[in-house]
């Protein structure tokens, strides 16, 4: 696959670490932690970081769920997912506007049964294009690549723990450059652009910028440092940055220092696709778990993959059990490592919003208003618009002090607004006075309960917000 291909890019830069001491320490904390923890702390990777308020989880594929011996690891180790390859863009829009959720499902729903968290990875990115996407360019690629986001994200709202929002967009080398590619040539602000689709989806799920070759501080790294900074003084949506950690023998020198200054912009960090290959691999291990333990906002570390014989990169064994599914000695070093070190996170890792079978249609948070008493309903809704398109997402209350069964929301559409797609309701016409209606499984809404609907239109100009709301032929109040 192509990102193989790549491989190189990411062998040979780190120089083999010093090994590191950790017993002495492991057993002065391990003791003191045992007092307050569960039973079980301390003895499995999810386990032993939970006690430190972080996850500790694997990249996994919905192929090996049949493996008993993948299976049974992924179970007893891990509190946290993320989807290898399943919830990419090739995977989940094959063709343009059909989206396809069954591999992804299925991570998700043994994530969900087990109580573990999920990582969505990755909304946006250069490489796994569908071959439509791939041959599309300018407004009709950042169109489909923002309603991908907005639809995908919008799937999965209130499963994801973090989503990849866009991944390794920035050149390698000293360049500090944005990455070419079919989706920079966009224009510039295709991250922001697919920052803001995602929040307006999915607001529960923290939003993270994902790459490789930025886990100590160098030209690459130090250019998303600035893209973040600049994010939060303008008040982007970004939540989190990913450091894949794809390393040879171990991190950086600089590697907690790197993940601090991104922690004191004000964002988390997450170690994504850890996997270590070389001879220190083990105290390599515990490198890395000593530096996110180090610093309060690394919130967590996923291993990318379980087995060795899991791992893309074949023939390193760069994981933490053998094929046989045998603990090596990375994973001891890494488990030592999570008992002895680090501190409490004194913010602990926002949990998922809870999860609903389908999340856009129940359980939502409700809706403030300024005026929430005034009507039969509520609608609060946000706009993400770009050059010559915008998404809008709109959450509707039921205020009306009665369950409601089947609904029509009607609403004015700024003029050269026209509506292209829309999700969880049908939308009629598409322009002028609309009347959204409940689509079959969310016509049902309880006193109180909420939904949220959304759209994508283009428009000549005017990306004002849509107006003028009733439901079932009642005035609401709109915050
Ligand atoms: O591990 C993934 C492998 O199975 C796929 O073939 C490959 C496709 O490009 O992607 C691999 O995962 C990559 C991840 O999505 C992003 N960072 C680099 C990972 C390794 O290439």
């Amino acid at each position: 696959m192509s990102a193989e291909s790549s491989t190189p890019r990411r062998k040979g830069r780190l120089a083999a670490r010093s090994a590191f001491v950790v017993a002495a320490a492991a057993g002065l904390v391990a003791t003191a932690v045992v007092l307050t923890a569960p039973a079980n702390a301390g003895t499995t990777l999810g386990a032993s970081a939970a006690e430190k308020g972080r996850y500790f989880g694997a990249a996994i594929a919905a192929g090996r769920l049949s493996d008993s011996t993948y299976v049974s690891i992924l179970n007893r180790e891990f509190n946290s997912v993320t989807a290898e390859n399943e919830m990419k863009w090739d995977a989940t829009e094959p063709s343009q506007g059909n989206f396809t959720f069954s591999n992804g499902d299925r991570i998700a729903n043994h994530a969900i049964s087990r109580g573990m968290k999920i990582r969505g990875h990755a909304l946006l990115w250069h490489q796994q294009q569908p071959s439509w996407a791939q041959n599309m360019s300018g407004s009709a690629l950042r169109n489909a690549a923002i309603n991908h986001v907005t639809r995908v994200a919008s799937y999965y709202r209130g499963k994801i723990h973090s989503w990849d929002v866009v991944n390794e967009a920035f050149a390698d080398g000293t360049s500090g450059a944005r990455r070419d590619s079919n989706l920079q040539r966009t224009g510039n602000d295709w991250i922001e652009a697919a920052f803001r689709a995602a929040r307006a989806a999915d607001p529960g799920a923290k939003l993270c910028y994902n790459d490789y070759n930025t886990d100590g501080i160098n030209a690459k790294s130090t250019a998303i440092y600035n893209m973040v900074r600049d994010f939060k003084s303008r008040g982007v949506p970004i939540d989190c940055v990913g450091l894949q950690s794809h390393l040879t023998n171990g991190p950086p020198s600089d590697y907690r220092a790197n993940i601090q200054r991104f922690a004191d912009l004000g964002v988390d960090v997450q170690i994504t696709e850890l996997d270590i290959s070389g001879s220190s691999q083990a105290s390599g291990y515990a490198s890395v778990v000593n530096a996110c333990l180090a610093v309060a906002r690394c919130t967590g570390i996923t291993v990318w993959g379980i087995r060795d014989s899991d791992s893309w990169r074949t023939g390193q064994n760069p994981l933490l059990f053998d094929a046989s599914g045998n603990k090596k000695a990375a994973y001891t070093s890494t488990l030592n490592a999570l008992n002895a070190g680090g501190t409490q996170v004194s913010n602990p890792p926002t949990t998922a919003a809870p999860v609903t079978t389908r999340p856009a249609t129940t359980s939502q948070a409700p809706v403030t208003s300024a005026n929430p008493q005034g009507g039969a309903c509520r609608v609060a809704y946000g706009v993400n618009a770009w050059n010559s398109g915008l998404t809008t997402e709109i959450t509707i209350t039921n205020t009306s002090g009665t369950a409601i069964n089947g609904w029509s929301l009607v609403f004015t559409l700024p003029s050269g607004q026209v509506i292209t797609s829309g999700w969880n309701a049908s939308y009629s016409p598409t322009s002028g006075q609309v009347t959204a209606r409940n689509v079959d499984y969310n016509g049902a809404l309880p006193a109180n309960g909420s939904v949220s609907i959304g759209f994508q239109a283009t428009h000549t100009g005017n990306t004002a917000k849509p107006s003028s709301f009733t439901l079932n032929g009642t005035a609401c109040t709109a915050a």
